[in-house]
């Protein structure tokens, strides 16, 4: 598989060592607008280094092509794969902006095809999946708490923060419950230009309450999930970690990036992907999710400034998307 890889940040470079590791898989370019940390990454995985990621997007021949660059990036970059039908895996979230989203969807939906699987990983982490598996045999589920703390040193805005972390938790939302959110109450603290805490209060429609909890500036990174159903309710495992006994003390650690606490979730979402190049379509989560999540930030964002809640009206979802 002749596998391209744009934006050689964290998240580049993770995919591009994790892929270049598997049978089969060949990078054979990587860019940024940085060259030297492209080349980096070419240094350690192969493949040539590039600054002009658009071009390297629309390479002709390639069988895939990952989208790790800054999310204002992503519309143009996935237009130039799907002008070659190239398959993609793109970060989250999908693209800046419905209008965006809804450019991408409406290109695969003219192709009549799935090109697009997106990085909405937690569906792949063992800790979500065991969750999401219990969850499924207590009925109807009236309630979803998912808590986010990030360690970020520096400080983002609610826009980013919606866009960057909670769409994360808004999927997890959607596909444990299997319902949509018909409503968003959003507040943060202490300002929405420069936000500490934000919480996010979901409606579903049909009935059920979701809520977000997410802090920048935590102790750790943790990111966890509890389901209140019919019959009881399900809390997501703690990961496993040792706890260290030493001078009078016992300590578990528990981490400060998402790297280490997803590096599984990411490994098995790169490995599918890679398995789906050989089938007829992309599977997993897909540009319609993106879609969504999206309209759910842009309310959220909307609710963080009106200090309302912002209903989203409902969608119908094409026959393409149907299955996930
Ligand atoms: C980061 O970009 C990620 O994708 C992590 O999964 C998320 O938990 C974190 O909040 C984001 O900043």
């Amino acid at each position: 598989m002749r596998v391209a890889i744009v934006g050689a940040g964290g998240m580049g470079s993770f995919h591009a060592r994790s892929l270049a590791a598997m049978p089969d898989v060949e990078i054979v370019a990587v860019a940024d607008i940085r060259l030297a940390a492209a080349q980096a990454v070419v240094d350690a995985v192969g493949g040539t280094a590039s600054t002009d990621s658009v071009a390297v997007a629309a390479t002709p021949g390639l069988d895939g092509l990952v989208i790790a660059s800054p999310e204002d990036t992503h519309e143009e970059l996935v237009h130039a794969a799907i002008s070659q039908g190239t398959r993609i895996m793109c970060e989250k979230p999908l693209a800046v902006g419905v209008e965006s989203c809804q450019r991408i969807v409406d290109a695969e939906l003219s192709l009549g095809r799935r090109l697009l699987q997106l990085g909405l990983m937690r569906v792949f982490d063992p800790a979500h999946v065991q969750l999401a598996a219990e969850a499924a045999k207590l009925g109807d589920i009236h309630f979803v708490r998912c808590v986010h703390r990030n360690r970020h040193e520096q400080r983002r805005n609610a826009k980013l923060i919606l866009n960057q972390s909670v769409v994360h938790d808004i999927h997890s939302l959607r596909w444990l419950t299997g319902r949509e959110i018909g409503r968003v109450t959003t507040v943060v603290t202490p300002n929405p230009d420069r936000v500490e805490h934000l919480l996010l209060v979901a409606e579903f429609e049909g009935g059920g309450y979701g809520t977000v909890e997410f802090s920048e500036h935590a102790f750790a990174y943790e990111v966890t999930v509890e389901v209140d159903a019919e019959l009881g309710g399900v809390k997501m495992a703690p990961v496993m970690r040792p706890t260290v006994r030493r001078d009078g003390g016992e300590s578990v650690h528990i981490g400060t990036d998402w790297f280490a606490r997803f590096e599984e979730a990411y490994r098995a979402e790169a490995a599918l992907w890679i398995d789906s190049l050989g089938g007829p379509a992309a599977i997993g989560p897909s540009a319609w999710d993106g879609l969504v999540a999206e309209r759910v930030v842009q309310a959220g964002l909307q609710s963080v400034h009106s200090g309302q809640p912002v209903g989203l009206s409902g969608l119908e979802t094409p026959s393409l998307y149907r299955v996930r």
